[in-house]
């Protein structure tokens, strides 16, 4: 067979050996990246490798389309302004089922699979929970044989990576694409163009009515990135577009025409700044016009995409019901809503009442906060300058349900206030939250308590107004990337035990595992592995960071954004209350279980009192890790740059996971899923998923401490002292008053001063107030650890009972209780 007709078979049924992987992958070196094997740097093999895995792929994704265009049956597109996608590579290598092959072929030709897997920089488009969680769904979404697209942004620099110097935080940028991304196909010829700024004016269409007209005042491009979302065992491979900002021909034009060449080239960079860099504020908008252009940009593209390329061209746009769900991952995507108004209103000329009685059943909403501040308002003044038309849009949407809520409540002129999308005060401002309500065929919060108190207080006005549109879908995790790929050693047993890796995709299996709590030979083999799991951490961060661990040591980990509300200063609290009874004589050291503290949380980089805290960890860490007095007996670790890749290896070594955000702030957390599932257990409050992580192991598998969120609110309600819980506990004072004392600052009393005094004098998230219900918590959890025995049967409790927390649970509930739409049959 001539090489010619050999290249236009599909390579995945042809090669898969692991001669014929190593045709391939020899051929990607030669002729892809242009170098022999000799001359190969690790960069130019782990680029060949990526290419050749996706070819095996590539045959499965093509199918997939092809069958999706053929079936048009219902598809979900999930619009998400983050994709926390982590690397690529093993989840490639484990969807098309090369691992094998691959290890084997590289071996042959001298190379460690495993050096080039270190090789790949994670794609970090996204901040944390959030982003996460959206790489989870689409992972899920796939596996399920879901017809479903995600949409989002291609920034060209994702979240910043983090370094440390004189332990505060300093950010570098993320160039994540300098090495080449070999996972991305960008289709320039696909793009589309996205308008901004400019008038509306009035005209008169041909049958005499009155019609409104955008004339905008610039455009960029859109150019889509196609990546490919490789289901689990079935060969489905499902779609995630990303838009990259570039400028149009008319920039290019002006290069001729003005003869000013430097303001055309500051016009091309001023385009393509829209999808530079991801906004790395979790929880805080900035209100940022760049970031508002990020929004309209990259759901504008979506829609037109979705509308023009993917919709058949006869499609009949009254039909999108049962062709489309749009779910709007938070309010960041929310301006689809008016934008889909204005394709039917403006450009399809549709009547107002006919375009918004199809909008308003292909949009729902996830809201992923309870902070007030979290929930975005984009001034009047600002979106009228940038999207003329999408404002008085959102005015005539606004008017009507206006008109609606005041017959629903005649005279409560103040409900109308609270509930306007329209917000008077500080400023006009369009409140997206209250938008997206309005719109939405759901509303869903993502952890039962987090549901619940969105009906309860948040969005209390709408839910009364709306019944039925309000419900729950608890956040989830992909088994694949945070179990089977991340802990191989567990994934190992399980599946042994188990008699097949059918717990991969059906993550209630593992239930099957409880009665082997109670045989000491499983217990002992659970144990090897997390002991093994902890060296390989210990190895990773003596590696990555010159941290010195004790794999000996119980491993405490603390691994999130850095928020006061998440309270990383009550751990340290403990921490250095720990410290200060040692070296006061108040608490004999062979009294104390030998701890490793381990942090990793970025901060944003405008959130002053978020990297103080930074600060004082790394301070707090330098001082105890140096004081022989403690030595062996308490450690302090915090590596820099969290990201996916690290989590991979750090929460399958954890021994106790710390979820101990103030009850009623955390809208669900997913870290905490991923170390229950993982064999660590929980130290936390009664908040977000916690609640039902407590629920499935009990309480005798779980430390619960804290304040509920119905006493949280109490408290604030009678007003909140913090100092009298300093005046009446000595363990907070003298710890607080270590810390103020300069112990950890060279004796600089300043330097931490801004951290001592919020907990003193504000305190906005009671963390005085469960300061000695945390460390009772960990007392209890100090006796649980010394009966290794009894640790590890409830370790495996929380494995074998983590299966309602898969992502593909998720996924069958949002198909269910929003979507109303369902896998395909993947046989058809
Ligand atoms: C800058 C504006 C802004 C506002 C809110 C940026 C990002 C947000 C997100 C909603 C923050 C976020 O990631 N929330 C987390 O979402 C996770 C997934 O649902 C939850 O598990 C976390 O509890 C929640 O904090």
């Amino acid at each position: 067979m001539s090489e010619v007709t050999a290249n236009t078979e599909p390579v995945a049924t042809r090669e898969r050996t692991v001669e014929g992987f190593v045709r391939e992958y020899l051929r990607e070196l030669n002729f892809g990246q242009g170098v022999d094997l000799s001359r190969a740097s690790v960069n130019d093999q782990y680029l060949a490798l990526a290419r050749t895995v996706r070819h095996y792929l590539m045959v499965r994704w093509l199918e997939t389309l092809r069958r999706q265009s053929e079936l048009q049956a219902k598809s979900v597109a999930y619009l998400s302004a983050e994709f926390l996608l982590g690397r690529q590579l093993d989840n490639a290598l484990l969807a098309a089922d090369l691992t094998d092959i691959v290890e084997e072929g590289l071996a042959g030709l001298g190379i460690s699979l495993d050096t080039l897997r270190q090789a790949e920089v994670e794609p970090g488009l996204g901040n944390g929970g959030l982003g996460r969680l959206a790489a989870c769904f689409i992972d899920s979404l796939a596996t399920m044989n879901v017809p479903s697209i995600g949409y989002g942004i291609r920034y060209e620099y994702g979240i910043f990576r983090q370094t440390f110097v004189d332990g505060w935080q300093v950010e570098k940028p993320d160039s994540w694409l300098t090495l080449g991304s070999p996972w991305e196909f960008p289709h320039p010829e696909m793009a589309v163009n996205v308008s901004f700024g400019g008038t509306v004016e009035d005209y008169e269409d041909d049958d005499g009515t009155t019609r409104k007209r955008w004339l905008p005042g610039w455009s960029v491009l859109g150019v889509p990135y196609n990546y490919m979302v490789p289901g689990y065992g079935n060969g489905r491979v499902n779609t995630l577009r990303l838009w990259s900002a570039r400028a149009t021909r008319a920039f290019d034009l002006e290069i001729f025409n003005s003869g000013d060449y430097a303001q055309a080239v500051r016009a091309q960079t001023f385009a393509e700044n829209i999808s530079k860099v991801l906004y790395p504020e979790d929880s805080t908008p900035q209100g940022k016009e760049l970031r508002l252009q990020q929004q309209y940009f990259f759901v504008a593209c979506s829609l037109k995409d979705f509308v023009d390329q993917v919709l058949p061209k006869d499609f009949d746009l009254t039909n999108l019901p049962d062709r489309i769900h749009f779910q709007l991952n938070d309010t960041h995507p929310v301006i689809a809503i008016p934008e889909l108004m204005r394709i039917l209103v403006d450009e399809k000329k549709w009547s107002w009442d006919d375009a918004w009685s199809v909008v308003r059943q292909v949009f729902s909403y996830t809201c992923h906060t309870l902070l007030p501040e979290a929930l975005e308002v984009w001034s009047v003044e600002l979106l009228g300058r940038l999207l003329p038309r999408h404002l008085e849009i959102i005015y005539r949407i606004n008017e009507q349900f206006l008109v609606g809520l005041r017959a629903a409540y005649p005279d409560d002129e103040l409900r109308a206030r609270r509930m306007s999308i329209i917000a008077e005060f500080p400023e006009r401002g369009i409140r997206m939250a209250h938008l997206a309500t309005v719109a939405a065929v759901k509303v869903n919060g993502v952890a039962a308590l987090h549901s619940q108190l969105l009906r309860d207080k948040v969005l209390h006005d709408f839910a009364e107004y709306y019944p039925g549109k309000f419900t729950n879908v608890t956040n989830g995790i992909t088994p694949r990337r945070f179990l089977r790929l991340s802990n191989p050693g567990l994934s190992g047993l399980v599946t042994e035990v188990l008699g097949s890796e059918k717990w991969v995709t059906d993550l209630d299996e593992l239930r099957a595992l409880e009665p082997l709590a109670e045989d000491a030979e499983f217990r002992r083999r659970f144990r090897e592995i997390k002991a093994a799991n902890k060296r390989r951490l210990v190895h990773l961060l003596a590696e990555r960071d010159g941290i010195v661990l004790d794999p000996e040591t119980m491993f405490d980990v603390m691994v999130k954004r850095l928020h006061e509300y998440k309270r990383q200063t009550l751990k340290l609290l403990h921490v250095v209350s720990l410290y200060e009874q040692i070296t006061s004589g108040a608490l004999d050291p062979a009294d104390v279980t030998p701890r490793t503290f381990a942090f990793g949380a970025k901060a944003a980089p405008g959130y002053r009192m978020a990297k103080q805290i930074i600060g004082l960890i790394n301070a707090v860490g330098r001082t105890v890790n140096a004081d022989p007095a403690v030595e062996g007996r308490l450690t302090v670790a915090f590596p820099a740059n969290y990201n996916v890749t690290l989590a991979e290896t750090l929460i399958p070594a954890a021994d106790l996971s710390e979820q101990i955000s103030l009850a009623g702030k955390e809208a669900s957390g997913t870290g905490n899923m991923k170390f229950m599932l993982n064999g660590a257990l929980t130290i936390g409050t009664d908040d977000g998923a916690n609640v039902e992580i407590r629920e499935l192991v009990g309480d005798e598998n779980f430390f619960l401490f804290g304040l509920t969120e119905p006493e949280v609110a109490d408290v604030v309600e009678r007003g909140y002292h913090p100092t009298s819980y300093y005046e009446t506990n000595p363990q907070l004072r003298h710890a607080l008053d270590l810390v103020a004392s300069g112990a950890f600052s060279d004796g600089d009393r300043s330097v931490f001063e801004p951290v001592v005094s919020n907990l003193l004098h504000e305190d906005r998230f009671l963390v005085l107030a469960d300061f000695q219900a945390y460390a009772d918590a960990q007392a209890r959890v100090d006796a649980a650890y010394a009966d290794p025995e009894a640790w590890t049967r409830s370790a495996i409790i929380n494995v074998a009972r983590a299966g309602f927390f898969s992502s593909d649970r998720s996924m069958r509930d949002y198909l269910d209780r929003v979507w109303h739409a369902a896998p395909v049959d993947p046989s058809a």
